[in-house]
């Protein structure tokens, strides 16, 4: 069987989360580099791909995916290796409900809203959208207290085993985490804050963080 391939920069979010499924599955693959935000003329041949320009694409077997819950699902499912989806019924909607959010939410609020914001545009020197931050500010603890509700007193968010949705959260979590408040945001939900300890030190986290 050919090792899959995965087109993206090691920054993204999205990436990452298809790296982490990979690794955790056990699954050899190659990281094929794709900047996308400075693809220029290359853009035509990637957009073959993904015509929407956005990184993962993926390629197993002459079968080409883009979309990172396809991409994510197949990669499960298509290998052998720890499963990342929950069997239950009620366990799988629930996963399925924090990816969701993890889309939805999180990352346009709390990697965009506040990461890119004060984080990455101060690093370029670049004007932080203050009105952007403030509506992504109020809603941080809502989001943070509704992963906490879910983890509880359980190391995963949605099963008695590492899913998706954990696989999801913690890249967007990663980014969050070097926004200056973000650290004591946590620290206040002692279950999430717990969570996030246990999922930085595996080998899938540790192997997909970018370098200092
Ligand atoms: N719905 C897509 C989202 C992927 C996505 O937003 N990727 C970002 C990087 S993390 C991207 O390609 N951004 C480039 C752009 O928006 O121009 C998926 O699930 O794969």
């Amino acid at each position: 069987m050919n090792k899959p391939q995965l087109f993206g920069a090691d920054y993204s979010v999205y990436v990452r989360i298809c790296r982490l499924s990979l690794h955790e599955k056990g699954i050899d693959y190659e990281l094929i580099p794709i900047d996308i935000f400075s693809l220029g003329d290359a853009s035509a041949t990637y957009l073959e791909r993904q015509p929407f320009g956005k990184i993962p694409s993926f390629e197993h077997d002459s079968f080409r995916l883009y979309e990172t819950g396809a991409i994510t699902r197949y990669i499960d499912e298509a290998f052998d290796g720890p499963a990342l989806q929950p069997t239950g019924t009620k366990e799988r909607a629930r996963m399925n409900q924090i990816i969701s959010i993890a889309d939805g939410y999180i990352y346009p609020q709390l990697v965009w809203g506040m990461y890119v914001e004060l984080v990455s545009k101060v690093a370029r020197d670049e004007p932080t959208d203050e009105a952007r931050v403030a509506a992504a500010r109020a809603k941080a603890p809502v989001y943070l207290d509704v992963l906490a509700n879910f983890l509880g007193k359980t190391p995963w968010l949605a099963s008695d085993h590492i899913t998706l949705a954990d696989l999801y959260l913690a890249p967007m979590l990663d980014y969050f985490l070097q926004v200056p408040e973000g650290s004591g945001m946590l620290s206040k939900r002692p279950n999430l804050e717990e969570w996030w300890n246990r999922m930085r030190r595996r080998e899938s986290m540790r192997l997909s963080r970018l370098p200092a």
